[in-house]
């Protein structure tokens, strides 16, 4: 069931603050159509995160994009579990693929990460995908599970974690998932939940979609039945221009992505 939108700011790596701010009101000034429905989480990158939370509506919550995989302490550079729940962040994103690929973080270092983090009494975005050789090779279900695995055997409580299926292959390349390629993963997913940690697991937790999803498409990925929110990056950034001629302004995608199920 459709029940969350998490915006990841990518703007934010090369962008100031003026970027942030506008971002933020356009975020604020959005009609959302059934907010209690909907759960929206801002995930601005670290050093713009106390600007977001003081100036964000009051209904959106914040998240960190990611945080370090143990208690803080002397690892400069790194930002802990701890400094979030310091400044009333109340989720971090976890295992995104960039950071996966690029930073060279494994299976067992997520895994950990998310452990930790969940310790602490953070809500965490979990991000797992294939790549697309590892699509074409037919490894998409033995990926995901092996990524999900990591996190199971870590953690008891299921409660405060999101499972985000981003397939590489269609983050930040306009190649979103076919509703039935999504569906497909979300489902396998959601059995691999059921067969390894519990029905009642399988049931409450969250399996969202994350890679190019914009407005035109987010409807028909939010009716699939395993479908339950979006991560969504560059869309958050983009607008539309309005059906009413009369009053004609620019309206942000975001705005259809999460009144995307009503
Ligand atoms: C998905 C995302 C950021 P995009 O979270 O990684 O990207 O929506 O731009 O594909």
């Amino acid at each position: 069931e459709f029940r969350s939108v998490f915006v990841n700011f990518v703007v934010g790596i090369n962008g100031t603050g003026e970027e942030v701010t506008k971002l933020v009101t356009t975020l604020n000034d959005g009609k959302v159509t059934s907010p209690d429905a909907v759960e929206v989480v801002v995930s601005p990158p670290f050093v713009f995160l106390p600007l977001v939370k003081s100036s964000l509506r009051s209904d959106f919550h914040v998240a960190a994009q990611n945080c370090w995989v143990k208690k803080g302490g002397a690892y400069t550079g790194e930002i802990s579990a701890e400094m979030l729940v310091n400044l009333d962040i109340p989720w971090v994103i976890l295992g995104h693929s960039e950071r996966r690929a690029l930073l060279g973080e494994s299976n067992e270092f997520v895994g950990d990460k998310v452990a930790y983090a969940v310790s602490k009494g953070l809500k965490v975005i979990a991000c797992v995908g294939e790549t697309l050789e590892q699509r074409e090779s037919g490894a998409t279900t033995e990926v995901v599970s092996a990524q999900t695995k990591a996190i199971a055997d870590r953690i008891s409580d299921w409660t405060n974690v999101v499972v985000a299926y981003e397939p590489v292959w269609a983050i930040g390349t306009g190649k979103v998932a076919t509703p039935a390629q999504a569906q497909e993963v979300h489902s396998e997913l959601r059995k691999w939940l059921q067969k390894n940690v519990s029905a009642e697991v399988a049931e409450s937790t969250r399996i969202i979609y994350g890679g190019s999803v914009n407005g035109a498409n987010s409807k028909e990925l939010a009716a699939q039945p395993d479908v339950d929110g979006f991560l969504v990056g560059g869309a958050s950034l983009k607008t539309r221009p309005c059906d009413d001629l009369v009053n004609s302004v620019d309206l942000p995608e975001f705005v259809d992505i999460i009144n995307a199920a009503t």
